[in-house]
């Protein structure tokens, strides 16, 4: 299969972020068109294909898939060299689940609670933070995440001993949790911490993660 591949988003939604290492993991050359959903300029193309008006778009050829996970489907079946989900029945649905949990869960906590009102708010929406979310964020419910995750983290990887799909919807949590001036405590979540330095150093990620705080840095200054 050689067609052309678009993909419609702002490289630091960490939905996009998902489609794009997916993307890199595979080694797929692909188009990006930025659209950033809350603005002015947002081309037809996608406003008349996108049926929620959601970032990722992902056109293929002369078709549009939209939605993350559907698009990660996709790609894990049109190009299934490179496989991002294990073989194993089991193994296969832990990792959906974790990209599952860090699409609902984390994204609420660590996008909307804490990246929304810290840099949105101020940088973007230009209005006040809501402080009352960010504290619910880093006092309740980010801890809770990572209690969660250093429970489950029983190897260097979240499903079996390499980076899969898992690692990417998660893995790309904690660049936005960063972007915010965050860490994780090692004192307290060790496995979490390291694991988080293991996956931000692979070279899909490294990659991006330069390009996405380079935009960042242009946005915010
Ligand atoms: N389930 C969707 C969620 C996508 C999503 O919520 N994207 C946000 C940006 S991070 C968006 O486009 N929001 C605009 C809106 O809700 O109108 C996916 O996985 O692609």
């Amino acid at each position: 299969m050689n067609q052309d591949l678009t993909l419609f988003g702002a490289a630091i939604s960490p939905f996009v972020r998902k489609v794009r290492l997916a993307l890199a993991y595979k080694g797929l050359d692909y188009e990006q068109v930025n659209v950033v959903p809350f603005g002015t300029d947002i081309p037809q193309e996608f406003k008349d294909n996108s049926p929620l008006g959601k970032i990722p778009l992902f056109k293929v050829g002369n078709d549009y898939i939209s939605d993350s996970e559907v698009i990660c489907a996709y790609l894990e079946k049109a190009f299934p060299q490179q496989p991002m989900l294990p073989q194993d029945p089991l193994q296969n649905a832990r990792a959906l689940w974790f990209s599952q949990y860090a699409s609902s869960v984390m994204v609420t906590a660590i996008g909307a609670h804490l990246f929304a009102e810290r840099i949105l708010a101020p940088f973007v929406f230009k209005r006040e933070p809501i402080e009352s979310d960010i504290r619910m964020a880093l006092d309740t419910e980010i801890p809770a995440i990572l209690e969660y995750l250093e429970g489950e983290l029983k190897s260097d990887f979240l499903v079996g001993d390499s980076l899969t799909f898992a690692d990417f919807m998660v893995g790309g949590m904690f660049i936005t949790l960063h972007f915010c001036n965050e860490r994780v405590d090692a004192n307290t979540y060790p496995k979490v911490a390291a694991y988080v330095e293991r996956v931000h150093s692979e070279p899909v990620f490294a990659k991006i993660i330069t390009e996405e705080q380079a935009m960042l840095k242009a946005f915010i200054g």
